[in-house]
């Protein structure tokens, strides 16, 4: 197949965003670095054609030999009709739901029993599409060896149809598309790796594992190892901080941080010891107390001591390196003294981790980026937030986590806290906007939710907590189970 042609295509499928880059959550709830959406092809003519002759192209390279073709539902179907008719071959159509009324058919089209069957896709993860379809064939009486797709994302896909029989053969290449658009300066030698990193951590589609009685099972066909707090703790990469932080959540199932944005140091410790039970983190604002004494803090750490939970004072750094290790270390609240956790705006540079850092790792503590935020109009998001994953990633010996609205590192080690967060969604009149525990567990990926006002401001604090921690956890639990049996 001509290399120009190939990589011509790839630069017009980055044009028209066919391939994104940025911070995509999957149906699976992962967050993905690069997003394929083919559909919008069908609004380009020329680049259908395009796509089309190369699918027809690589069959003929191969020296396939086929009497019919099906494209799998829906990307893949105007592609083989493009073929088929420039070709004049004979075309299937499999329907997605068999009809209520009429012929109640599945496959629409003259089925010859015993005549071979070549199937089009657009894209393949697990495969489990091209299977589907491959298995509605099958089951008409059709030969199914083998599948063309434009694009494989390398995530077991190929080895998994390769144990039902069929052989995957690919016109584009994840590899190939990443070097396409590097060379091309359209994307980054960042952005390339990442992708690169998360699709090999994804890569959890083994055919050993979806096999259940010699069978493959479709419902296991991709899992995508999503590991419990627990062993997210036992990881040797994980910060000593996080460790601790993964193992009491496991313990005390609780993934609740409460955001305790109190102006009275007694009501902030009673607080305390009334949630102390509830939740992983306490999180405090010192600067809005208004009778802060250092006999507070001490108060303060004999309860996260009692019942088993990690302060973090959000400080939200943002200064250069020399000015924020003073912040940090002295001044009234002598912060490093007795948060277990702080955070920092990435916006100043490494310089404000390395000021951090040297007072915060001989004390054993840890920090939080701030990748995104819950604000409306907030500028932390898009290339920002892909920057200061970076940071993260490179400075590993101190930030362990980060706040941010959805996963956004695919690394377990990284802990993901997420404020913003109330039953009732939508927003107070300054800009904060609320997602329910549900979205920020369930659907976001993340680990932790950050309740301020929607258990400050409830009658019964207590039973408020019980409510957010109950959510939080059953969220985590449903994401745990969904993740063993997606496909
Ligand atoms: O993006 C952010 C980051 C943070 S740390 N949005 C936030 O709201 N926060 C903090 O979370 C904020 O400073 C406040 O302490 C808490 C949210 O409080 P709530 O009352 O709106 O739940």
């Amino acid at each position: 197949m001509e290399n120009v042609c190939l990589e011509s295509l790839i630069l017009k499928l980055h044009d028209v965003q066919a391939v994104k880059f940025g911070t995509f959550t999957l149906k699976s709830g992962i967050t993905s670095p690069i997003y394929f959406d083919l559909r919008v092809i069908v609004s380009h003519p020329s680049l259908m054609n395009q796509v089309s002759n190369l699918l027809y192209q690589c069959a003929k390279d191969k020296g396939l030999k086929y009497d019919t073709v099906c494209g799998v539902p829906y990307t893949a179907l105007p592609l083989a009709t493009i073929i088929c008719s420039q070709h004049e071959m004979p075309m299937l159509i499999r329907r997605k739901e068999a009809k209520d009324y009429g012929t109640k058919k599945i496959i629409e089209g003259t089925i010859h029993p015993g005549d071979t069957c070549l199937i089009i896709e657009d894209v393949v993860t697990s495969g489990s599409s091209v299977m589907e379809t491959a298995v509605v064939l099958q089951e008409e009486g059709l030969k199914v060896t083998d599948a063309i797709v434009l694009m494989d994302r390398e995530q077991g896909g190929s080895s998994i149809l390769a144990k039902r029989g069929i052989t995957l053969h690919s016109v584009i290449s994840m590899t190939k598309l990443l070097n396409v658009l590097l060379q091309a300066q359209r994307i980054d030698s960042f952005t390339a790796q990442s992708v690169h990193m998360f699709i090999q951590e994804n890569n959890t589609c083994k055919p050993s594992e979806v096999e259940k009685d010699g069978q493959l099972d479709t419902k296991k066909l991709c899992k995508m190892a999503e590991l419990s707090y627990g062993d997210r703790a036992k990881l040797q990469t994980t910060h000593p901080l996080a460790t601790q932080l993964l193992r009491l959540m496991e313990e005390k199932k609780t993934n609740l941080c409460v955001s305790a944005d109190l102006t009275s140091c007694e009501e902030l410790l009673q607080l305390a010891d009334s949630l102390g039970p509830q939740i992983c983190v306490l999180k405090t604002h010192v600067d809005v107390l208004q009778d802060f004494s250092p006999a507070f803090t001490q108060s303060l750490m004999d309860l996260a001591l009692k019942h088993n939970f990690l302060i973090f004072e959000d400080r939200k750094f943002a200064d250069i390196g020399n000015t924020v290790k003073h912040q940090y270390e002295g001044g009234l609240y002598q912060i490093s003294s007795w948060s277990h956790i702080v955070n920092a705006h990435a916006v100043s540079g490494p310089g404000v981790l390395k000021g951090l850092s040297a007072v915060g790792n001989p004390l054993n503590r840890g920090c939080l980026l701030i990748a995104q935020m819950s604000s409306q109009g907030s500028l932390a998001t898009g290339d920002y937030t892909q920057a200061v994953v970076k940071m993260a990633e490179e400075n590993s010996d101190f930030v362990f986590g980060f706040i941010s609205g959805s996963k956004i590192s695919s690394r377990p080690e990284f802990l993901h806290m997420t404020p913003g967060v109330q039953m009732q969604t939508g927003g107070d009149d300054l800009g904060q906007q609320y997602s329910s525990p549900d979205d920020v567990i369930l659907n976001k990926g993340s680990d932790i939710i950050i309740v301020g006002r929607g258990i400050l401001g409830a009658s019964d604090r207590v039973k408020a907590a019980a409510d957010y921690r109950d959510a939080g956890w059953n969220a985590y639990v449903k994401r745990l189970d969904r993740s063993q049996t997606d496909v």
